[in-house]
């Protein structure tokens, strides 16, 4: 992509109604724009590190046996009567009428509707075991919007929901997911720590949020830093038991502000961490509380009908985009890890007409987009310092620069963002470095 070509406003200022700091850097980086509170467009460069976002979800829940479906987003609010939501979830939910009068709402979560599709569909326990997810947008008419993406009104949701024959069977089910959020999270470069959690209004007996350390928090965190340490579980079978690996991630202590124990301090000494956290994920196992009222069973192995076991996963698909900035900036802008970034590589062109500067740029930026690589090419007729600087700012993991007096030598500058490190050296170098 040309620079000159790409819809990218960004801006010098920082915008006053920006708290924290992804916001700031979002709105500045020209990835969003608020539409109405708490609900955003987003511009060419914010989809192209969200639709980053969802592949690396979507391959890891393809991996764990989860199934891809879209469903409406528009719901019928019978439905949620039939769980007894209806009535139970608040002003949080947006309640819409049709021109029937007829009441719909605007999904907040689809619990009630997977478990309709199930029931409709799905008639022996052969059919078993069945994991649906989706990534779309859902409504919460939150009491306080904020932060821009981190906490908003319209957001995009990973949501996956698991059907199973007994107790035993959908505790795996959760495990798989478990699993899943660490492998997800870390190819996000993201640290993700596991908690016990409350399930609050989707309900159940079980549940744990995935949370990733950053000053900005909503929550505050204590745990053991060997969580911090503890590297995401690698080739990973997901038929067989996992339990053991689960096991070996919520035993180490981690708790929120609430429910940390003075005593722990104590017994970990140097080895706590008081941090902050933002919840990227949420699993919960809830067995019958929505199968049960809504009638969702199978025939089971005797011949006699089941109420079907469930758990359902989430993960704040947008939300993580912001999350993953405030774990990845410094003061010029933001540091994407390579796996999200936008463009993987930045080609400046320091003086646009010069014939040499001009030929070199466009052998690199054609020989990188014949090797696959998502490439923005700085071919603007601007100042080197408004370059260097938008290229920091929209946090393009390798730069290579080009200028005349480097290009006379054969020579171009090749910058990690990370750090900031520089080195001189051929573009024919500097290419392989690149696609290394
Ligand atoms: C799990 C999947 C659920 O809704 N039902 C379907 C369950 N869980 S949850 O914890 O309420 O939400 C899942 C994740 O969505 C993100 N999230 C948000 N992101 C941005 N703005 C919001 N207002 C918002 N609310 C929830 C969180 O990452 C949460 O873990």
């Amino acid at each position: 992509m040309r620079l000159s070509r790409f819809f990218l406003p960004t801006l010098k200022e920082t915008p006053s109604e920006a708290q924290i700091v992804s916001h700031r850097l979002m709105l500045r980086a020209g990835m969003i724009r608020q539409h109405a509170a708490g609900i955003y467009n987003w511009l060419p460069l914010g989809t192209k590190v969200l639709q980053n976002i969802i592949e690396i979800v979507r391959q890891e829940q393809n991996a764990a046996g989860a199934q891809e479906i879209i469903m409406p987003t528009i719901q019928s609010g019978d439905l949620w009567r039939e769980s007894g939501r209806y009535d139970d979830y608040g002003p949080e939910m947006l309640r819409i009428k049709d021109r029937h009068e007829r009441d719909m709402l605007y999904g907040p979560t689809h619990e009630e509707v997977v478990t309709d599709i199930f029931r409709n569909n799905i008639k022996s326990y052969r059919d078993l075991p069945k994991n649906l997810y989706q990534i779309h947008w859902k409504f919460r008419d939150e009491v306080r919007p904020r932060f821009g993406v981190m906490r908003g009104r319209e957001f995009l949701m990973k949501d996956a929901y698991s059907f199973d024959l007994d107790v035993a069977k959908s505790r795996h089910a959760y495990n798989q997911m478990f699993v899943a959020y660490l492998r997800t999270f870390a190819r996000m470069g993201l640290k993700a720590i596991p908690m016990k959690a409350d399930p609050g209004p989707i309900g159940g007996d079980m549940s744990h949020e995935f949370i990733v350390l950053a000053d900005t928090g909503e929550s505050a965190v204590f745990c053991d830093k060997a969580l911090l340490e503890k590297p995401a579980p690698q080739d990973v079978n997901y038929e067989t038991d996992l339990q053991s690996v689960v096991d070996s991630w919520t035993s180490i202590y981690a708790a929120t502000d609430e429910k940390h124990d003075a005593a722990m301090e104590g017994t970990l000494g140097a080895n706590l961490v008081k941090a902050r956290g933002i919840e990227v994920g949420h699993i919960f196992h809830f067995g019958v509380k929505y199968s049960e009222p809504m009638g969702a069973k199978v025939t089971g192995p005797d011949g006699n009908p089941v109420t079907v076991f469930m758990g359902s996963y989430g993960i704040g698909v947008s939300r993580l985009v912001a999350a993953i900035i405030e774990a990845g900036h410094d003061e010029n802008g933001i540091i994407w890890p390579e796996e999200v970034a936008p463009f993987k590589v930045g080609v400046v062109n320091l003086k646009v007409g010069d014939a040499a500067c001009d030929a070199a740029c466009d052998d690199l930026y054609a020989k990188l987009k014949k090797a696959g690589k998502e490439v923005i090419y700085d071919d603007r007729d601007e100042r080197a310092g408004v370059k260097f600087a938008d290229m920091d700012l929209i946090g393009i993991p390798w730069q290579i620069i080009v200028g005349p007096k480097g290009i006379a030598k054969g020579m171009v500058e090749l910058k990690r963002r990370v750090g900031g490190a520089k080195e001189e050296l051929n573009a024919e170098a500097a290419l392989i470095r690149v696609l290394a």
